[in-house]
């Protein structure tokens, strides 16, 4: 197979699920509580992907605004039958089961169908030999008194119109007996039905698993060689592998696209950017999948952008807000994206917030506020709990610019006075030496820096291993963005700029 990049789609871009349809790709991943919700990637070679939709362009196609976080859009498979493709995911501590349809996935998708008696999570859609539904899915309880309780991989036929289960639904296998047997996937591949699962839970224990049978109901034989694929105990740069879905490649040969994190620190300790979308080529041996590693392969083309709020008509798709459409929190005003408070802080679950998720391993973000109409800033968020702000608002002695560091439990504040005007803002992230040191044991240090005219400060450097998916023990990554805390502030551009290294 070609070597195709490695993270295939970076930043935060978790459960992987992906269909081949007339050779063009889509591929979709998880979105918890951010709004909108699950991403369509496209491709025609298997190497460049393009975010050309969203699924939930609405926060009432997936009722996200009340859940906790860590809740929310969890594992999508994206499938095609007769023509109309589907995707099933779970709104976990939300709506539950729900499947949505598209005759084109760049298009636009249905309001979505509640598929009632699935008690579980990471559905899996197939259909059996005389077109019915089968959803198989991972039983584990997330809501009520029985949460936390895992029923090993389940499955039920079901009317995909009606939104039910038509049968009591049957247990097909608990895995190899590591924990949290999840992401199943059903797959008719020659005489076989193949069952893939992850196990080991999404962490450095992450793995994929297979077992297969003459029937898609079972019973199901497991590999002799479980895990068939795991980074378990191993140094390599991508690691947590697992949560995989199977695909023909361009080349006819056999792709898994599955999640990774790429750690760093001198213990290979802390992930920036959280679970991304990695792929790996499988060869069929004895008619089980035999993988290969999961090589780190950063692109070669810049991933950098400036997007000019003077030029652009309308929010792109990679805009992002919590718990709330996009559309209630900026819009593109006078040439600038004006952003309005409501008396939230980043600290609020839903606050008056728009971010992108970071992309590379280094990166600079930056933008340029306007506080003559109010208050607000740039910031780089977990969650809630977890973010960096870089706030202005403006003051008769000028503009007070404030650095801040929010973790769970502590709170760090940094201010200086700049002269009157717009400000520039700037949050980088800066790699540590590669040595065996205090230092060296992050994964990064983030620096705050503002500018108004010739005066610029730089108010702290802070560790960053906080803002990691291991630290926050979080499912997302770094979302970076811009925030409004009083008023109105206008923001003239947003730009990322960042390397691998
Ligand atoms: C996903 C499940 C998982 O549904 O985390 O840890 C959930 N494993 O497979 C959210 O990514």
């Amino acid at each position: 197979m070609t070597d195709y990049p490695n993270p295939l789609i970076p930043g935060f871009n978790p459960d992987p699920s992906v269909v081949r349809v007339d050779g063009v790709y889509y591929l979709a991943t998880s979105t918890f509580e951010y709004v909108p919700g699950i991403p369509i990637y496209r491709s025609t070679d298997f190497a460049n992907w393009e975010h050309v939709a969203n699924v939930a362009t609405d926060i009432s196609q997936i009722g996200v605004e009340e859940v906790i976080t860590g809740g929310g859009v969890w594992a999508p498979t994206i499938r095609n039958h007769d023509g109309l493709f589907h995707l099933i995911v779970t709104i976990a501590m939300g709506r539950g089961c729900v499947v949505y349809t598209a005759t084109d996935p760049a298009g636009e998708w249905s309001q979505g169908t509640l598929i009632e008696g699935i008690e579980g999570i990471d559905p899996d859609l197939a259909w059996d030999e005389d077109g019915t539904a089968i959803v198989t899915y991972s039983g584990l309880v997330t809501v009520g008194p029985d949460a936390g309780l895992h029923t090993g991989i389940r499955q039920s036929r079901v009317d995909l119109v009606a939104g039910r289960t038509l049968e009591a639904p049957r247990s097909l296998w608990a895995g190899s007996g590591f924990k949290f047997p999840e992401a199943p996937h059903l797959y008719r591949r020659s005489d076989w039905w193949y069952l893939m699962i992850a196990e080991g839970g999404t962490e450095r224990g992450h793995g994929v698993s297979i077992a297969r049978s003459a029937s898609p109901y079972g019973p199901f034989d497991p590999n002799p060689a479980n895990p068939f694929l795991s980074a378990r105990s191993t140094n390599r740069p991508i690691q947590n592998t697992g949560h995989g879905d199977l695909v023909e490649a361009p080349d006819g040969s056999t792709a898994i696209v599955l999640l990774g994190v790429r750690p760093r620190g001198a213990t290979q300790a802390f992930s920036a950017l959280g679970r991304e979308t990695f792929v790996s080529s499988i060869e069929w041996v004895d008619g089980w999948p035999v993988a290969e590693p999961v090589i780190l392969r950063p692109r070669e083309e810049s991933l950098d952008y400036r997007i000019d709020f003077a030029e652009a008509a309308e929010l792109d798709l990679g805009w992002m807000a919590v718990r709330r459409n996009p559309a209630t929190v900026a819009t593109i005003t006078d040439g600038a994206l004006a952003v309005v408070a409501d008396g939230t802080t980043m600290d609020d679950h839903r606050p008056a917030f728009l971010g992108r998720r970071q992309l590379t391993q280094t990166a600079a973000f930056s933008t340029e506020i306007d506080t003559a109409s109010g208050s607000g800033g740039l910031t780089v968020r977990y969650d809630e709990l977890t973010h960096y702000d870089l706030e202005a608002r403006a003051t008769a002695e000028g503009v007070v610019v404030t650095a801040r560091a929010a973790v769970p439990g502590i709170r760090q504040e940094w201010s200086a006075v700049l002269p009157a005007g717009a400000v520039t803002l700037h949050l980088d992230s800066e790699p540590t030496p590669i040595s065996f040191s205090a230092e060296a044991m992050t994964s990064d240090f983030v620096v705050f820096r503002a500018r108004s005219g010739d005066t610029e400060v730089t108010l702290a450097r802070v560790d960053g291993r906080y803002l990691s998916a291991e630290t926050a023990a979080s499912f997302t990554g770094r979302v970076a963005g811009v925030y409004a805390v009083a008023g109105t502030p206008r923001f003239g551009w947003f730009a990322f700029a960042g390397s691998n290294d």
